[in-house]
């Protein structure tokens, strides 16, 4: 770590108080003196901000380091913009513009706003635990010799403490624990008020000794230094205070100086009759407040003690409101301060009617240098790395060999191929899997190249020479980062590592795997990593009814339209080895195109007899979404449609009907989100005089107008029904719409009405009426 130059206590408590009304004054103006066009209340959250400036100014303008990063607990965001601001690194536009088009967004973005954002946050939790991976992912460079050990940093969370209850924060915990996070600092912004009220007393206890029993130094910031001093002097005080409960605590804070003196004085008697003595309802009032969280010596002297690589939980003892007319109140979560208290503010804090947005406004001259001085070595220790791509070439992915293929047996080989050939790409990949890496068949790959573990890891099984597949030796060169169950850490952890690129300017090649169905699991969390634009390679399998004997818990129904509706994420489902290397050679690609995006593959452990190829016409269709495996005649007035692992039943419906309906064609979708992707935006340029038919429209127009489909997938059948809208063809959908069960191929295909009789009942049902009216 950096060595700091001794802190400027006075600076930063101006800065502290700058930041505390920049924030408040920034969203006033975007609710009470900005024009609005509808109405709406803009919002944005005072308290919130008001409750973590003075640990901010701590962090930014004297504790991080240039290679530290930060991930901001979300409706703080205004406070994190007032850095910059005062940095030189944020437009007055944008905070005039806050919560308007283009404007400086409600919560950190890291691809939407101008300021550099290190973590996207707003669904609380999970910015907090994306820095518990990014410290792993920094070990990793490292111990591969991607990153210097002087460019490593420091990753902190600022946390409401209502985002503690997220479980997904202690899942994170367990996980860091067993990979042996280090350099994180998670700081709770402990304010004892959520949303709708006070936190629940109880619980706080526990959270030091949770953190405590999964390695964490735990740090208590509760008083400040005038209230520790007073509260030594008066014991009896001390102990009061300490039993009073949040929402007791709050009320006070709210009430003031006078209530202050009437609970204490009607509590305790006589024995407080010194201390209350000693200070006026103002003086009191102040003392009461000076809480650990608001004391800059405090703060600074926590950060400067732990400048270790132990993972510290700081937990800073805050007021919500600090410092504004509804500090403490319950209700002030989403409480904006009217006109009249906002002027009352700035003129409380010596700022000039006029000159609100200066950014040292009400700065006296004599301290202005000492603070000018201090924002100038902090701008130098934020400046911020470029994003990185175009850094790795992919080699051309050969299909596997083989007659019969599963598409998830075929994805483990192409990965041990590459693996084996020794291309740099392939030094490049990290995968991870939520204990599904056998399962999914990662395991060649995990054997060829090891499991990541900074300490060396002996396979206890090997060395006693017992039989196993899996070689399951880790060390610091390995390139497999083996995750628990949960799911929601396998997303984190691939965005984590999706980010390499631009946190650390090393781009990495992250693999994930796992069930098909438990996307669902971790889905905001795959949704956050998209959110960031993290660049990964997902592969989900097994899916859909076709697992078979496994049952309807294991087999996926919904997953290929939460596809089609996630930004950033491009779903592909290949029916065929060969299709699948070609989807993993886009995958790669696009993972280090800055205009890419992450892949999900959806795959499948059902063997079927490959193509036999005349050429590789279908690949540049495979890779836009779909082509005809076989080709419709001129003006077809039929066509099966199918995806992925139903292929052999529509190629044998196929067989079957062609010699009865002429020109009948079966069009493979590889990717029914690329083809409705392509259809909209087709659409939307041909409001800009662009008459480019999509892909999919190409594709349909084979067909003569009014042709029908029947569609076909192992998924929800809205995920191609809605083809029939592109063109105006009739649609029979098959697919899965009831829960899966037990049973062999044959039967469940029979029972949910996916097999070649279904097929030929759909193609009936869409022609017979037509011939004989
Ligand atoms: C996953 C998720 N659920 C709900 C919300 C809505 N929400 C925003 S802030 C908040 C409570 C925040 O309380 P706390 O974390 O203590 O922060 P404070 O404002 O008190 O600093 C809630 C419920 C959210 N942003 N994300
Ligand atoms: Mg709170």
């Amino acid at each position: 770590m950096l060595k700091k130059t001794p802190a400027d206590i006075d600076a930063l408590k101006i800065i502290d108080d700058r930041l505390r009304f920049l924030s408040a004054w920034t969203i006033h103006h975007a609710n009470h003196v900005r024009d609005s066009a509808d109405g709406l209340k803009v919002g944005g959250h005072q308290a919130s901000c008001a409750s973590m400036t003075a640990i901010m100014a701590a962090l930014y303008f004297h504790a991080l380091g240039p290679n530290d990063r930060v991930a901001v607990k979300p409706h703080a965001g205004p406070v994190l913009h007032a850095i910059h601001y005062l940095l030189g690194s944020q437009s007055l536009e944008q905070l005039q513009n806050f919560r308007g088009f283009g404007g400086m967004q409600s919560y950190p973005s890291r691809t939407k706003d101008k300021i550099p954002v290190d973590f996207s946050t707003g669904s609380v939790g999970l910015g907090v635990a994306i820095t518990a991976f990014a410290s792993l992912v920094q070990d990793y460079l490292t111990a591969h010799g991607m990153m210097a050990e002087e460019d490593r940093g420091r990753f902190v969370a600022l946390i409401g403490d209502a985002e503690l209850d997220e479980g997904n924060i202690y899942e994170c915990l367990i996980e860091a624990h067993k990979h042996d996070i280090r350099n994180c600092w998670w700081i709770i912004d402990y304010n004892r008020q959520s949303l709708d009220a006070t936190s629940a007393d109880r619980m706080f206890e526990r959270f030091d000794e949770i953190f405590r029993s999964c390695g964490w130094r735990t740090v208590e910031l509760r008083h400040g230094k005038r209230l520790s001093a007073e509260l030594a002097k008066h014991p009896a005080i001390a102990e009061w205070l300490d039993a009073l409960p949040n929402a007791d605590h709050s009320a006070l804070l709210y009430q003031g100086g006078a209530a202050w003196r009437a609970r204490i004085d009607g509590d305790l008697g006589k024995s407080a009759a010194a201390f209350l003595k000693g200070h006026d309802d103002d003086a009191l009032a102040a003392l009461m407040s000076d809480l650990g969280g608001h004391c800059m010596e405090t703060l600074v002297e926590a950060f400067d003690a732990s400048q270790d690589d132990v993972p510290t939980l700081f937990i800073a003892w805050t007021v919500k409101g600090f410092g504004l007319p509804f500090a403490g109140h319950k209700d002030n979560h989403a409480g904006l301060m009217n006109p009249t208290q906002a002027h009352a503010l700035r003129d409380s804090m010596g700022v000039a009617e006029g000159s609100e947005w200066e950014p040292l406004a009400g700065v006296g001259a004599n301290e202005k240098p000492g603070v000018e001085a201090l924002v100038e070595r902090s701008r130098i220790a934020r400046e911020k790395r470029a994003r990185s791509f175009d850094q790795l070439s992919v080699p051309a992915l050969p299909a596997p060999q083989g007659g019969e293929q599963s598409t998830q047996a075929a994805f483990g080989r192409i990965l041990l191929d590459l693996a084996k050939s020794g291309h740099p790409l392939a030094d490049r990949i990290v995968t991870t899997s939520p204990d599904v890496t056998v399962s999914t068949n990662l395991g060649a790959f995990v054997n060829q190249r090891g499991l990541f573990k900074r300490r060396e890891m002996k396979d206890v099984f090997a060395a006693a020479k017992i039989a196993s597949a899996q070689k399951w030796s880790g060390s610091n060169n390995g390139q497999h980062i083996e995750l628990g169950i949960a799911e929601s850490n396998l997303f984190l952890m691939l965005a984590a590592l999706g980010l390499s690129g631009d946190l650390f300017g090393e781009r990495l090649i992250p693999i994930g795997t796992l069930y098909d169905p438990f996307i669902a699991r971790g889905l905001d969390s795959l949704n956050y990593a998209c959110y960031q634009d993290a660049r990964f390679l997902l592969v989900a399998t097994p899916s859909g009814l076709t697992l078979g004997p496994e049952g309807g818990a294991h087999q996926s129904i919904n997953p290929p339209l939460i596809a089609l509706g996630q930004p950033g994420l491009r779903h592909y489902e290949p029916a065929y080895a060969d299709e699948l290397a070609a989807m993993m050679e886009e995958a790669f690609r696009l993972i280090d195109d800055a205009n890419g995006e992450s892949t999900y593959l959806r795959l499948s452990t059902r063997s079927v007899v490959q193509p036999e190829r005349a050429d590789d016409g279908w690949r540049d269709g495979a890779l836009k979404g779909g082509y005809w495996l076989k080709e419709p005649g001129p003006n077809a007035e039929a066509a099966i449609v199918a995806m992925g692992a139903l292929m052999p039943e529509a190629l044998a419906a196929w067989e079957e009907l062609s010699a009865d309906i002429p020109g009948l064609g079966l069009l493979s979708v590889t990717s029914p989100d690329l083809l409705h992707r392509g259809w909209t935006a087709a659409q939307a340029a041909r409001w800009g005089g662009n008459r480019q038919p999509s892909h999919v429209e190409q594709l349909l127009s084979r067909l003569r107008p009014g042709a029908g489909l029947v569609t076909l997938c192992d998924a929800a059948p809205a995920s191609l029904s809605w083809l029939g809208g592109v063109l105006g063809h009739r649609v029979a959908p098959l697919g899965v719409e009831r829960f899966g069960q037990t049973g062999n191929l044959p039967d469940l295909y029979a029972a949910y009405r996916l097999d070649g009789d279904a097929i030929t009942e759909g193609i009936a049902e869409l022609l017979l009426p037509q011939t004989s009216s």
